[in-house]
């Protein structure tokens, strides 16, 4: 098959999954055609199968604002054209499915597009009246539509009541590069006296609560020794560090900024933090448990899909730090837990979230898709 896939290529976990799995199906023998403004971070080596056609926006004067969207719409109908792609693979609803729609109004029917929903798209900008329209439009008129979890499909139709079948195909790990790695060196650069690592990853974005990191972080450091390491950038970085400051935990706290091999990071840590409000999936989640990390974690969106509360890490009410101190207090002084919750994790990871497994699953509603020839 030939396959264009639009995502948004800097750090998230949407362009992580979507670059991902454009690798593995380009691994499988399709050709896969990135359509994006700037290269994939986690794209990586060559390979010949994979294409990439960068969007260049028109920066004129007129134009108050650049039209992205429609440089992308009119990149996506060029590169199906020249390149006879069967189908369109956009993740992340906004713009990218309304590119899509358009891109195949200028190339025609035999054009599929599929959409992946992850979750903002969706749990954030479906709230937004002056999107809201056009995101159940553009899911409307995808061919196929899928999502991360079964929670965010729930939400998808509560918030925008689309009328359109909805197909859950969980997120992933490539159990080649995520599993328990042997860091012990750099580990006691870390913690130079065998403490133990709390460890949060994210996009520092608001929804990822990451006050509520330094505050269960310093509740447990009131119990055992321990260090925090934080690894990310984004909005709150600067008042997260404040925060650090003036709790006096600073000796304690390393901020990494971002990172590229995460599952050596990862393998750094004994208990992921990941406190956030929303979540569809929480692909960190499942990266630390490929890597045998028991997640302390909330009850939001997807998680309890991902992570099963007391079989790999613990699921709090959002907010609930004294709980969750609790439970990272629990797993660090009982080393038969911990080490059950750790082997789940993996298992889990392999199991129900295997790279395999997924690809094959995105791939078989492909050939569906095509072999149908209609929407
Ligand atoms: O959380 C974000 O930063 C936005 C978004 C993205 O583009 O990375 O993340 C969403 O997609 C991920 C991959 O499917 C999911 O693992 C995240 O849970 C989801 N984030 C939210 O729902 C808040």
């Amino acid at each position: 098959m030939k396959i264009g896939i639009t995502c948004y290529p800097s750090l998230g976990g949407s362009g992580v999954v979507a670059t991902e799995l454009g690798k593995l199906l380009a691994e499988r023998g399709h050709q896969v055609h990135f359509i994006t403004s700037s290269m994939p971070f986690r794209l990586g080596t060559f390979h010949p199968n994979i294409f990439y056609h960068e969007v260049e926006v028109n920066h004129y004067d007129v134009f108050k604002y650049p039209p992205y969207d429609l440089t992308l719409a009119n990149r996506m109908a060029q590169v199906a054209q020249n390149e006879k792609l069967d189908l369109l693979h956009v993740h992340y609803a906004v713009p990218h499915a309304l590119c899509a729609y358009l891109a195949k109004q200028m190339v025609g029917e035999q054009l599929k597009i599929v959409t992946t929903l992850h979750g903002t798209d969706i749990t954030v900008l479906g709230y937004d009246s002056s999107l809201s329209g056009m995101i159940r439009f553009g899911i409307e008129q995808s061919d196929l539509v899928t999502a991360v979890s079964k929670d965010l499909i729930r939400q998808t139709y509560d918030l925008l009541q689309v009328d359109k079948e909805i197909v859950p195909v969980y997120n992933f790990v490539d159990k080649r590069r995520y599993y328990p790695k042997e860091v012990g060196e750099w580990k006691r650069v870390f913690a130079p006296n065998g403490e133990k690592i709390l460890m949060h990853i994210s996009n520092f974005r608001p929804v990822k609560r990451v006050p509520d990191v330094i505050e269960v972080f310093r509740l447990v450091r009131e119990q055992l020794p321990v260090k925090l390491m934080l690894i990310g950038e984004g909005p709150d970085l600067a008042s997260v560090r404040n925060m650090v400051a003036e709790l006096g935990l600073e000796g304690d706290t390393y901020f990494l900024g971002k990172q590229e091999d995460v599952a050596e990071v990862i393998s750094m840590a004994d208990i992921m933090l990941l406190p956030s409000e929303k979540e569809s999936f929480g692909l960190v989640a499942l990266e630390a448990m490929a890597c045998g990390v028991p997640v302390v974690t909330t009850n939001a969106g997807g998680l309890p899909e991902v992570v099963l509360d007391g079989e790999c890490g613990f699921l709090l009410p959002v907010g609930d730090v004294a709980g969750m101190a609790e439970r990272t207090v629990r797993l660090l002084t009982d080393p038969d837990l911990f080490h059950r919750l750790s082997r789940n994790s993996i298992r889990r990871s392999c199991e129900t979230f295997c790279h395999e497994k997924i690809t094959s699953q995105y791939e078989s509603l492909y050939r569906q898709l095509i072999g149908s020839g209609s929407s």
